[in-house]
């Protein structure tokens, strides 16, 4: 069965084939799905070409989401090519790197806010906002990549926390927003996965160890198990959810406590 069979996604947010929306990319497409590729700037261009080249994709177009005109050109040049979308795929974030180490009162800075909330949680919106009409009425969908530092603290994650908190709010809003048009806006909270985003993070190592010992599943996930996922949540499958944070994370946010073999 293919799911997303002829379903056309804009795909924004591969950096090469370890990114999170290359998964995601990879599953849509062995669904059925066709798909254009953005990429942030001409230095990662030949790496997102490598990913699309396996997706029998032939059109990739730069945006950098900070700037509402690469924004407004990026869906133009879809429209060109397509006419409309049946979705699209935001897996972009970013906060300066002397936000994510150390103590968050210590190195918040109000600039650091402002990048890591333009840059990882309005541009979800502007995105929205540019590609909606290519999306009216033909049960179209959002999607936008989580983590649980939305919800719980947890060490050096700090204002990139607050930027997914605002991006998860940001779902419901879209999704009550869209929902007379017929576009689901829904949002996926991964566990933690070495990608270029991940590669700059001191003890990322720990983290993975951390999460995959205490997991119900005892294990780390794959960016394949999130594409799956995403698929799904793109496809009319998923027809009656919306405004929906989905966990794909091995179970990792329902644990406390382990197994107490640290406590006294
Ligand atoms: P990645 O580095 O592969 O992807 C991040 C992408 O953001 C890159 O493609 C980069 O080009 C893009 N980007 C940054 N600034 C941009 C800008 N101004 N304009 C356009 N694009 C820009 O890393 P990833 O881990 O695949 O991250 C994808 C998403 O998944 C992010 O939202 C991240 O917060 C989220 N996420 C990651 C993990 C993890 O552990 N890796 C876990 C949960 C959620
Ligand atoms: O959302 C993310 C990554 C976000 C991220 C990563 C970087 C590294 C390089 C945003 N901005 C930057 N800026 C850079 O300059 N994740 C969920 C992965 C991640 O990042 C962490 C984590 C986890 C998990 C940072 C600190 C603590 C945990």
């Amino acid at each position: 069965m293919s799911f997303l069979n002829k379903k056309k996604f804009l795909i924004v947010g591969v950096a090469n084939k370890f990114s999170i929306a290359a998964g995601i990319a990879r599953a849509m497409r062995n669904q059925g799905a066709e798909i254009i590729l953005s990429y942030q700037s001409e230095r990662l261009k030949s790496k997102v070409m490598q990913v699309g080249q396996e997706l029998n994709c032939d059109t990739y177009i730069e945006c950098d989401v900070s700037d509402d005109d690469s924004i407004k050109n990026l869906v133009k040049k879809v429209e060109s090519k397509w006419g409309y979308l049946d979705g699209l795929v935001h897996a972009v974030g970013f906060a300066p790197a002397n936000e994510l180490e150390g103590d968050f009162t210590e190195v918040a800075t109000r600039e650091g806010f402002k990048i890591a909330h333009d840059i990882s949680v309005y541009s979800f919106t502007a995105l929205a906002q540019a590609s909606k009409n290519l999306m009216k009425n033909r049960n179209a969908s959002l999607l936008t990549l989580s983590y649980l530092g939305a919800v719980r603290t947890l060490p050096n994650y700090n204002v990139m926390g607050v930027a997914k908190a605002g991006l998860e709010s940001t779902t419901r809003y879209l999704a009550n927003s869209l929902g007379k048009d017929n576009i689901r806006v829904n949002a996926i909270s991964a566990g933690p996965i070495k990608t270029l985003a991940a590669s700059g993070i001191k003890s990322f190592r720990k983290m993975l160890s951390y999460n995959a010992s205490r997991s119900p599943l005892g294990r780390n996930i794959t960016v394949e198990e999130v594409g799956n996922a995403g698929a799904f949540l793109c496809s009319d499958l998923a027809s009656g959810i919306t405004g929906e944070i989905l966990y794909v994370d091995a179970g990792f946010n329902i644990t406390a406590m382990g197994d107490l073999s640290e406590a006294d």
